[in-house]
């Protein structure tokens, strides 16, 4: 461990870790599992088209979430368009989403030729509430639908969106990207809505390497979600009016299945991982990690922290820096915020005064997580950020800051 401030790797010093530790879950299956069933892929000679393997990953989705229609597809970002344009919105219409997202969430409206009016979000959940989309829908009635982000797992105020939705005839559909395994009311977050999308990307506790997942309680949704994802795996041929290559190959669902069979066992030890961080940086003045409710969040796949620099006696944006150099891959997600990035930043575009989304923005950051991070790695990282927090007033001495930053 660092014993002076000399010895930091921004510094020219050795860094902590040899190895890089990303903000990541990289639950990547044993490989002899993988390669059982690769085997049986190459012996069958069928390799996507709504295959075996796909199909047996959709249903045990549905059983193990309750949901009644799991639809499996190439990745979220698709996923989500996909289901932009089976909700059969009128023709580019406005919908409200959070700025603090993803790029793929908006994007995902962009290419459906919907139109993002960005709102603001909850300070502590990082999601949107009532009170960030009323002022929106009173201001502009060709707002016709609402996509909510269940960020870090965390849900949005699903049962006032549903009110929303009635009173305002408007449509609510969730990104979960990060929200497989999460509960709200007791139930499956996938339930809620008109569908949920999740990602099952490679970062992702539940991972196909690439994919998407969508689910729906709606069988009539199902059924234009499957069509217009390709006529295979479709158990209805319905009109739709766009139709997209969203399929899920075998090798994607070999990777899933491999994926779920270890679910529960990786939310455990996500679970452990973040409770080990939120004991050792409890003592260090300015670190905050973000509360889960243990009644919704069911996977502690992100760990999420802000930063107060006046106590922690730098900015976040050089903390980051100082990470990096020790080969710890701290993120700044969602930096810039969607309403900040282009093409948005050059549209006249309706939106709320976002200002819990600024604020983040300046103090926002997640540390590592996930399969290729030790309970002895979350010890020394802590132990670092404690170390760095006590040298601050000298670190910052010492490093040209406008070099760094
Ligand atoms: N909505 C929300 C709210 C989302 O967060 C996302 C995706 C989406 C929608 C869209 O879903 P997808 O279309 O992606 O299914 C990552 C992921 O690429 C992205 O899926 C995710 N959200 C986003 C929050 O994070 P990057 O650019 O940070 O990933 P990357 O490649 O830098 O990886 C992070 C760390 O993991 C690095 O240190 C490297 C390490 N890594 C990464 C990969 C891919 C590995 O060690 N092995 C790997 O295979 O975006």
């Amino acid at each position: 461990m660092k014993k002076i401030v000399s010895q930091l790797a921004i510094n020219n010093g050795t860094p902590l870790f040899s190895r890089i530790l990303p903000v990541g879950q990289i639950n990547i299956p044993d490989y002899e599992k993988f390669k059982f069933l690769v085997n049986d892929i190459f012996n069958r000679k069928y390799y996507t088209n709504h295959g075996k393997l796909t199909q047996d990953f959709e249903d045990k989705i549905s059983k193990k979430f309750n949901v009644k229609n799991s639809i499996a597809i190439t990745n979220g970002t698709v996923a989500l368009s996909i289901a932009c344009k089976a909700l059969e919105l009128p023709v580019r219409c406005k919908v409200i989403v959070p700025s603090f997202t993803f790029i793929g969430t908006v994007q995902a409206l962009t290419w459906a030729g919907l139109e993002p009016v960005f709102c603001d979000i909850s300070s502590t959940t990082h999601t949107i509430m009532e009170k960030n989309v009323l002022p929106l829908l009173q201001k502009d009635k060709s707002i016709k639908a609402i996509l909510g982000v269940h960020l870090w797992g965390n849900p949005c105020e699903i049962d006032k969106l549903d009110q929303i939705e009635k009173e305002y005839n408007v449509k609510v559909f969730y990104d979960a990207a990060h929200a497989i395994g999460c509960k709200y009311n007791g139930e499956h977050i996938g339930k809620f809505g008109h569908c949920a999308m999740f990602s099952l990307h490679a970062t992702k506790i539940l991972s196909a390497s690439e994919g998407g997942l969508l689910c729906t309680d709606d069988d009539e949704l199902a059924e234009k979600i499957r069509n217009i994802r390709s006529s295979y795996g479709r158990k209805k041929n319905v009109p739709v009016s766009i139709a997209i290559n969203g399929r899920f190959s075998e090798l994607q669902a070999a990777m899933a299945l491999l994926s779920l069979e270890g679910f529960d066992e990786n939310v455990l030890k996500n679970k452990a991982r973040y409770f080990a961080y939120k004991e050792l940086v409890k003592d260090i003045p300015g670190i905050e990690i973000i509360n889960y409710d243990e009644k919704t969040q069911g996977n502690y796949q992100y760990i999420v922290f802000t930063l107060n620099e006046n106590e922690f006696g730098m900015s976040r944006d050089m903390l980051v820096k100082i990470l990096e150099a020790e080969n710890i891959h701290a993120r700044r997600y969602f930096l810039p915020s969607s309403h900040n990035s282009y093409p948005y930043n050059q549209m006249d575009l309706l939106k709320d005064d976002l200002v819990v989304t600024e604020q983040l923005n300046e103090k926002i950051f997640q540390l590592p997580s996930g399969q290729l991070i030790e309970k002895e790695d979350i010890e020394k990282i802590c132990e670092l950020l404690s170390f760095i927090q006590k040298n601050a007033q000298e670190i910052c001495k010492v490093l040209d800051n406008s070099i760094i930053l």
